[in-house]
């Protein structure tokens, strides 16, 4: 496969990059002024986090999950010009919503931010009698216009994808139980024919069967669309004497119909190392949120979570990672 021809997205010849450092095997490496976002994004901010990213105006546009100092996670907006330098705005995002019966973002966390055809459409997860998949769309990043939560309570990690398929809106969640450590989670996918009614849900991912991802699966960015279909990054967790260990995983799948798993790689792509990744306020965790892509080179720039305290940035080649999955499938 031709570097460049594989993804089918548009170019961003500004995206943050670094090549693979001399010596490196890795399949995907890490930026070398990581963390990207430390802690403390503003006086009120505590740890800033599982964030994401899109390509908007000259630069950068993004939504951020800060834990203010009471612990409470909320949505903030970030904007960069280069992806790796960001303002984050200190007031949360203040979301109208159409029905008072949907209750107030009272908190909000792991925001994924997606656009299709034009409009720019936020999911995360939301607080409505426990956590569920939230949605608002936005056209300028001002006013956000909450929609109805995509599902039931209990409900996480809700990835839409950034385009119909077979004239459907098409989403990747995983449902899930009460409680900040559910130890059990699969990846289903859901279409809808406006964003409000969801259903048709298929079985995608399935946790297990090795250690590293036994407990759960997680989608994690926006599905990235390439040549051999779908490439999907998640999160995988593994169980240990000293609690959760979070790593990333990929698969592709079908382009049509995405439920079906062309390619699963049966080890994780990148797992906690780095000290950033293996201590902070809850340490082992790499948690891949946002992914930006050149088209045009094949090069791709994931935002990730680290031990849910900042940011941090991984690269990577599309040609090589399909190649990487395809040689490591199950
Ligand atoms: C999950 C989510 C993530 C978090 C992870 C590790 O259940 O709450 O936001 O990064 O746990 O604590």
């Amino acid at each position: 496969m031709r570097p460049g021809t594989v993804m089918l997205g548009e170019p961003l010849p500004n995206i943050p990059w670094q090549d693979r450092p001399a010596g490196c095997r890795e399949v995907i490496w890490r930026h070398s002024e990581n963390p990207v976002i430390g802690m403390h994004p503003f006086p009120a901010g505590w740890t800033v986090y599982n964030s994401s990213v899109l390509p908007y105006g000259e630069g950068f546009i993004g939504v951020f999950r800060v834990d203010h100092r009471c612990m409470t996670p909320h949505l903030h907006l970030g904007r960069s010009r280069d992806g790796l330098r960001w303002q984050i705005e200190e007031e949360p995002i203040h979301f109208q919503s159409a029905d008072p019966d949907l209750g107030g973002v009272d908190f909000a966390y792991d925001p994924r931010l997606c656009r299709i055809e034009g409009r720019y459409y936020v999911t995360w997860c939301n607080n409505y009698h426990g956590p569920t998949i939230g949605l608002a769309w936005t056209d300028d990043f001002r006013s956000f216009h909450q929609m109805e939560n995509a599902f039931l309570p209990y409900n996480r990690n809700g990835v839409l994808f950034p385009r119909k398929i077979g004239s459907r809106y098409a989403m990747l969640s995983r449902p899930s139980g009460p409680g900040a450590a559910v130890a059990f989670g699969d990846i289903f996918y859901s279409e809808s024919p406006d964003l409000c009614y969801w259903g048709r849900h298929r079985l995608v991912l399935r946790r297990g069967p090795r250690k590293w991802e036994r407990v759960k699966v997680g989608a994690g960015p926006v599905p990235i669309e390439t040549a051999e279909g779908w490439l999907v990054i998640y999160h995988g967790v593994a169980d240990t004497c000293d609690g959760f260990v979070y790593s990333f995983g990929a698969a592709l799948l079908d382009a049509e119909q995405p439920w079906r798993v062309r390619y699963r790689c049966s080890v994780p792509l990148l797992a906690p190392e780095a000290p950033y990744e293996t201590t902070g306020f809850v340490g082992n965790v790499v948690f891949p949120v946002a992914a930006l892509a050149d088209a045009a080179t094949g090069r791709l720039a994931v935002y990730y979570g680290c031990a849910d305290s900042v940011v941090a940035l991984a690269y990577a080649r599309a040609d090589e990672l399909i190649e990487y999955i395809k040689a490591n499938a199950e």
